[in-house]
């Protein structure tokens, strides 16, 4: 194999599933593995070469699957071993990877290693957790705050100590100090990419050496890297995956140490500043103002401090976040047109695109109403927490929470107008439907039935999708340089360039028309023809160079010049 091969990850758009939330073939009313492998053939339709599954592993299911008691066993819910290899298997017909999602950082309350750990202070596995004595007046060692509430520190009474939890109390932080932990999580590793596994999404990974003495963070530790080095030194088929990092609240300095090839630690990072532009810095609660130029700056900043040595992901959303069109769009009077200007925005943009379930149908936030719609221990804790301590009216707590609660985003995948959308034959799915599972879903956008309505009449945001992702198989956007050449606070233009191709990239992320300037849409000094093609979500009148462009309420449009093959028209 050339090294062109060995960096397949950098040529190709992963499709991030959500198991419980994708496809049930059962009828218990839970995505399964089975689910997944009858939808490889959709996923190969679409376009993508590799998929990420969230944790599938035995699991109470605190935080759904984020909590792991068995890292070598499927959880019942999701199916077995064999319905494992048998994905795999499916997958790679299809010419389509399978990544796993490794929580390395906690395990669950419940895995054998913290039962015996918190049981005696001298056994095997005494020093597997993080484990210190109360403070003098017996409280918490230190006033770190768990990131679902309430502080980071349990007592155990068995021990008379405290334990690290980052997250729930149920998810125990690992100590990464002791090697033996570090062996165990590398034969964990090893065991799945025996399995046949082309890599590994590595759940908060910035997270797995504290900072006790120094800045006292928990987060980007002295360690990080020398552990991440060791892992990926002792990896089976270490050159041929790809690890891709999940790193809350890392800086460019510490993105690149990680991802540098040569530092043979991480090949891309998942950063957080773009979903961070419309929330207040101290709180995921608190809603802040934001425009294009917030977005375009945080997403600009990986470009700019990783390329050209290390190689950014790009992702809109996911399991974690609210609904791309619902956040940053306009999920009713311009559904169609925000969702695809955002996928334009996003994907076409250097990097390897992660796109998450449901985005490519435009999918939208749910109605959340009560507190029977919080269903994800974030949501609920934070609820408790607003009626209970800031002493909120329900109303007004929910009100809060509704917008940004993850719950948005797990509610199962719409695949077709009949009942549940056709994710389920159960009576009752684990979540409901979104309402709108009736206009928007696969079935209508992939074969065209389209019976108008707001989300119907020809608005097949799939198959937007779909011409995205063949453009990006082209030598311009696989290699093309970047090169942002103007934005404002509604609208922005980027190029991607090599000697002979170009691609200028317009978006408009807001409600009113915006301009593009003429004197950004000089084509002067490049070498291509002035013929081109152009992608675009709405009508648009031709481009003449040097003259402004008027770019419709959330728009996109593609120009390209020279060659670029044809396909990628639309
Ligand atoms: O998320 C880590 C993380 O950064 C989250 O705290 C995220 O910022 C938060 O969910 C936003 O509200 C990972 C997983 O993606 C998440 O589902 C898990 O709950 C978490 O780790 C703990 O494993
Ligand atoms: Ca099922």
């Amino acid at each position: 194999m050339n090294n062109e091969s060995l960096l397949w990850w950098k040529n190709t758009v992963i499709y991030h599933i959500y198991p419980r939330s994708f496809y049930d073939t059962n009828g218990d009313g839970i995505g399964d593995l089975n689910g997944i492998r009858e939808k490889v053939a959709y996923l190969s339709e679409l376009g993508v070469g590799a998929i990420w599954m969230g944790p599938v592993f035995t699991s109470p299911q605190v935080d759904n699957g984020y909590d792991i008691a068995n890292y070598r066993e499927i959880d019942p819910l999701f199916g077995t071993l064999e319905d494992m290899d048998a994905l795999i298997a499916t997958a790679e017909e299809a010419g389509i990877r399978v990544l796993l999602d490794l929580v390395f950082n906690h395990t669950s309350d419940q895995h054998p290693w913290f039962v015996a750990s918190q049981s005696e202070r001298n056994g095997d596995y005494h020093d597997y957790y993080i484990w210190r004595d109360p403070a003098p007046n017996g409280g918490p060692p230190n006033d770190w705050m768990a990131w679902f509430g309430g502080s980071a520190w349990t007592y155990n009474p068995h021990r008379e100590q405290y334990y690290l939890n980052l997250f729930t109390p149920q998810q125990p932080d690992l100590n990464w100090e002791n090697p033996a932990v570090r062996k165990e999580l590398v034969d964990i590793a090893n065991f799945w990419l025996d399995r046949g596994v082309a890599g590994f999404r590595m759940d908060v990974i910035n997270l797995i050496s504290k900072d006790f003495a120094g800045a006292g963070t928990w987060c980007d530790g002295p360690r990080v890297l020398e552990y991440l080095q060791e892992f990926r030194q002792n990896l089976h088929r270490r050159d041929e995956i790809v690890l891709v990092g999940e790193t809350p609240g890392i800086t460019v300095d510490r993105a690149r140490a990680y991802t540098l090839p040569e530092n043979g630690a991480l090949d891309m990072v998942l950063t957080f500043d773009h979903v961070m532009v419309d929330q207040s810095p101290t709180s995921k609660w608190v809603p802040q103002r934001w425009n294009t130029a917030d977005l375009i700056e945080a997403l600009l900043k990986y470009q700019e401090g990783l390329a050209p040595e290390c190689w950014n992901s790009i992702y809109a959303s996911n399991h974690d976040q609210p609904r791309v069109v619902s956040r940053f769009g306009d999920d009713d009077r311009y559904w169609y047109e925000s969702a695809t200007a955002l996928a334009t925005l996003f994907y076409l943009l250097p990097g390897t695109p992660i796109v998450y379930q449901g985005d490519e149908i435009g999918m939208i936030n749910f109605p959340i109403k009560t507190m029977q719609d919080l269903v994800d221990v974030e949501s609920r804790n934070a609820y408790n927490n607003f009626v209970n301590e800031e002493r909120c009216a329900p109303a007004e707590a929910i009100a809060r929470i509704a917008p940004v609660a993850r719950d948005n985003s797990r509610t199962p995948m719409q695949w077709s107008g009949d009942r549940h959308s056709g994710f389920t034959t159960a009576e009752k799915p684990w979540y409901p439907l979104n309402p709108t599972g009736e206009e928007i879903h696969v079935h209508r956008q992939m074969y065209g039935q389209n019976n108008g309505g707001a989300h119907g009449e020809n608005r097949s945001i799939l198959r937007y999708y779909q011409h995205v992702i063949r453009l990006l198989q082209t030598d311009l956007f696989r290699s093309g340089e970047l090169d942002l050449l103007f934005y404002n606070d509604r609208a922005v233009l980027y190029a991607r360039e090599t000697p002979f191709e170009r691609a200028l990239v317009m978006v408009n992320l807001c409600s009113h028309e915006a301009l593009i300037p003429g004197e950004y849409l000089n084509n002067e000094g490049t070498p291509v023809t002035y013929s081109y093609r152009v992608l675009s979500n709405t009508p648009v009148p031709e481009l003449q160079i040097n003259e402004d462009f008027h770019l419709p309420p959330f728009s996109a449009v593609v120009h390209l010049f020279g060659s670029v093959m044809s396909s990628a028209s639309a």
